[in-house]
């Protein structure tokens, strides 16, 4: 992952910045702008190199355009990775301050091409804190203005991914069906609820040992982290990071269907195709997470109230059903089928068709 093969990318805009003094270094991507400003998460993370955390936000910036393709919302994708000198948990709240103000200047300078919102390791208190500089935040705490956290409209949507998937896939509901949870935080912890809720038995993985007690309290079985691509399931759905299922866990992973939260859940296209020759129904993450993107967006964009936001959330599952009949129709991955519609929004016709 060299900096240079990195900087080949085909997105619109890649933004960086240094800062000596706490060894940050920010990236801001806008995939495209085509269908409006760019818009997606800040993520937080130590990675190994300047190159991994340029790969990391052209992807998820690249999905978020899928994101709000497929799901008719008039923004286009972006994604701000903040690479840390240090894990998340290593930094002083002083050090994390000037981090996110930083970051806020760079946004600013973009002046409305790109909006940012929470992701992994940022919560709407950090966005509260970089609306002190800069407009262009979704997701601030409600009590300063904002829609506040999209988790748990993510995680409806994830659930109503994995009833359309689980139906399909002639699982019939997820009564008393095995469903395994990969990741219990802000989306996954939710996803686990409305799971059980149905009647699922759960199966619970993560690298966080509260996390895994509290899902043990509740009755849950864990399993560990290293195990979760060789433990059976009827469902596995990925809530923890994204590039989990290559071409050699597709070959092998003891499921019948895949639905998550995670970005990126398959690292290429080879993936997906080695899941449909088994028999694996697997529902795009950039259809199945869009949840915190109608929260986000339809609140703070569209004057959505809450109501909106479940109805449109929960039209996910209607959503998968045209990905899936798509792709039985034409021979193609789940995948494939659902880059064809988001294809066909972001082409000028449509976008002439709609305007005319
Ligand atoms: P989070 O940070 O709250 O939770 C992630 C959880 O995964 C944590 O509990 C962490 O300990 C666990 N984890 C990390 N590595 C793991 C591993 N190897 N094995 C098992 N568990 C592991 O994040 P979140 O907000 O719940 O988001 C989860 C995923 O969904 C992320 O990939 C995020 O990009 C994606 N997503 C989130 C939203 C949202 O609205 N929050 C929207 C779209 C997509
Ligand atoms: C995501 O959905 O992956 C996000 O990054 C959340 C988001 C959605 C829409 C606008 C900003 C952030």
């Amino acid at each position: 992952m060299s900096i240079d093969d990195e900087l080949r990318w085909d997105g619109e805009l890649t933004v960086t910045r240094h800062d000596r003094e706490t060894g940050t270094t920010f990236v801001i991507r806008i995939d495209s702008t085509r269908l409006g400003p760019a818009s997606g998460g800040t993520r937080a993370a130590h990675y190994p190199s300047i190159g991994h955390a340029l790969a990391d936000a052209g992807k998820l910036a690249g999905a978020m355009t899928l994101k709000m393709a497929v799901s008719d919302l008039p923004m286009g994708g972006g994604k701000s990775v903040i690479a840390l000198p240090a894990p998340r948990n290593q930094i002083d709240a002083a050090t994390w301050t000037r981090i996110l103000d930083i970051h806020a200047e760079n946004i600013d300078k973009l002046e409305g091409n790109y909006w940012t919102g929470p992701d992994v390791n940022t919560n709407s208190s950090d966005m509260d804190q970089l609306s002190r500089t800069t407009k262009y935040v979704f997701g601030r705490s409600v009590g300063n203005g904002g829609a506040g956290s999209s988790a748990h409209a993510t995680a409806l949507g994830v659930f109503e991914a994995m009833k359309a998937t689980a139906r399909r896939r002639g699982l019939g509901t997820l009564d008393g069906r095995t469903v395994l949870v990969q990741g219990l935080g802000a989306v996954g912890g939710d996803v686990v609820r409305l799971a059980a809720q149905a009647g699922a038995r759960l199966l619970v993985a993560d690298t966080d040992p509260q996390r895994l007690e509290a899902a043990s309290l509740a009755g849950h079985t864990v399993v560990p982290a290293g195990e979760v691509l060789r433990t059976p399931c009827d469902l596995f759905a990925p809530c923890a990071m994204g590039g989990i299922i290559d071409s050699a866990a597709a070959a092998s992973i003891p499921t019948m269907a895949v639905a998550g939260a995670a970005n990126n859940i398959l690292t290429d296209a080879a993936a997906g195709e080695v899941l449909r020759d088994r028999g694996v129904l697997c529902a795009p993450d950039f259809v199945a997470n869009a949840g915190g993107a109608f929260h986000l967006v339809g609140q703070e964009v569209l004057g959505w109230n809450e109501d909106d936001v479940v109805e449109r959330t929960r039209g996910i599952g209607r959503t998968l059903d045209e990905v899936y009949s798509l792709s039985e129709e034409r021979g193609i991955t789940t995948e494939a089928a659902a880059l064809m519609l988001a294809r066909a929004r972001l082409s000028p016709a449509s976008t002439a068709a709609a305007t005319s």
